[in-house]
């Protein structure tokens, strides 16, 4: 795309959702660091994700994890989030931290452990029904450590059973989107570890049920490029889990190990129609904050995904087109190199000016003196983490 104000358009209809647990205390299974000023209860999370919101101008939208945001009053915690000008964004559901999930939620070998986990996916239906939530987001911890451990294709009928009864659930505007991961915590098999299980199960489905590319969930060397292009092509891409991994899932801030990948995965985006509103793709973050300050680190993960995305915008289409079709390698490539190398943080600056934000909002937050309010205004109670 060349026409600067499209490009400019383009990044200012583009949305980020922010995770709910990106503010809250996490850390490794070695120690979680508590960090001054974080929030007690979910109304604070929305707070914070407000403040980003209000820096950034592209994120509107809050995923919650339940139990984790579980809450007496949803239409109260929705009121909370348009009065702070945000909507609840995913519902992300949770089977993996229950005693009687050991050796898996819907996968399970007993018939009323399944149907306890299964409950609990019904159960954040109903909580997109109670805070307007367009998107159930499932991922399964689910699977086996050891060969011989349980029926690998039973588990996959037992999965599939459960995915069915929840998919008759939905309303016609929720979406199932089903996320894959490679391992952990389970380390001899997964049930949902990569795209082509996740697709299979959501072609089954039916058409409300899309994959989530979460960008930590493969094997080094992957090509999430590829799988992105595959999935946008067949209408199942739902969203993306961004964050950046160095070894495993690490959740650090999207872009921070590896711009040049965001840029990748974004030019396919771009070029398979991913930026547009009826693709409706949900361009989420999932990432903790375990040695960085919480909203700050949101805001410069959201501004790593504008830059990777202002880049992917930038690539001259036709000249790409023509390279592409002529066989020259080197200046298709070129082509692409031109725009992942384009500084493009003025531009970024000017579409921020435009909206009438600060034209550098990491800046301008860390200026607002936020960081020290919550840290002096929130004294006492006990601090959220991944326990509530
Ligand atoms: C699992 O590793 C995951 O990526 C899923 O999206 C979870 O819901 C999220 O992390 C938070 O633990
Ligand atoms: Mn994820």
């Amino acid at each position: 795309m060349s026409d600067v104000s499209a490009v400019k358009a383009a990044l200012k209809s583009q949305v980020i959702e922010t995770p709910s647990w990106g503010y809250g205390n996490s850390g490794t299974r070695f120690k979680v660091f508590a960090q001054p000023g974080v929030p007690r209860d979910p109304f604070e999370k929305l707070a914070d994700a407000a403040q980003v919101h209000a820096y950034t101008g592209v994120a509107p939208k809050v995923s919650l994890h339940i139990p984790w945001d579980k809450v007496e009053d949803y239409p109260a915690l929705t009121r909370h989030a348009e009065d702070l000008g945000l909507r609840i964004g995913a519902i992300n559901s949770n089977v993996f931290q229950d005693d009687d999930f050991k050796l898996g939620s819907v996968t399970h070998p007993d018939p009323k452990v399944r149907r306890k986990a299964t409950d609990h996916l019904l159960e954040c239906v109903d909580i997109m029904e109670a805070t307007g939530s367009p998107d159930l987001k499932l991922w399964f911890s689910d699977g086996t450590n050891y060969p011989g451990q349980d029926d690998i294709s039973g588990r996959q009928d037992r999965l599939a059973e459960a995915l069915a009864e929840v998919y008759e659930r939905l309303g016609d505007d929720q979406r199932m989107l089903l996320e894959y991961k490679l391992f952990e915590p389970a380390f001899y098999t997964t049930d949902v570890p990569d795209w082509g299980t996740a697709y299979a199960h959501c072609l089954k489905l039916g058409p409300k049920a899309q994959v989530v590319v979460d960008t930590g969930h493969h094997a080094p060397g992957t090509n999430i490029e590829f799988i992105v292009a595959f999935l946008l092509r067949e209408g199942k891409l739902g969203a993306f889990d961004f964050n950046s991994r160095f070894y495993a899932d690490d959740d650090l801030m999207a872009g921070a190990a590896d711009p040049f990948q965001l840029f990748r995965i974004m030019h396919e985006v771009v070029k398979n129609g991913g930026l547009e509103a009826e693709t409706n793709v949900n361009f989420m973050l999932d990432q903790c904050h375990n040695i960085e300050a919480k909203i700050p680190a949101v805001i410069r993960s959201v501004t790593n995904v504008q830059e990777a995305t202002a880049k992917a915008l930038l690539i001259d289409s036709e000249a790409l087109a023509a390279a592409q079709h002529s066989g020259d390698v080197l200046a298709s490539n070129g082509v692409l190199m031109d725009a992942f190398n384009t500084d493009v943080r003025p531009l970024l600056a000017e579409v921020r000016e435009e909206l009438g934000l600060a034209r550098d909002p990491f800046a301008a937050y860390l200026a607002s003196g936020n960081q020290e309010r919550i840290a002096t205004d929130r004294v006492g109670g006990e601090q959220a983490g991944w326990g509530a």
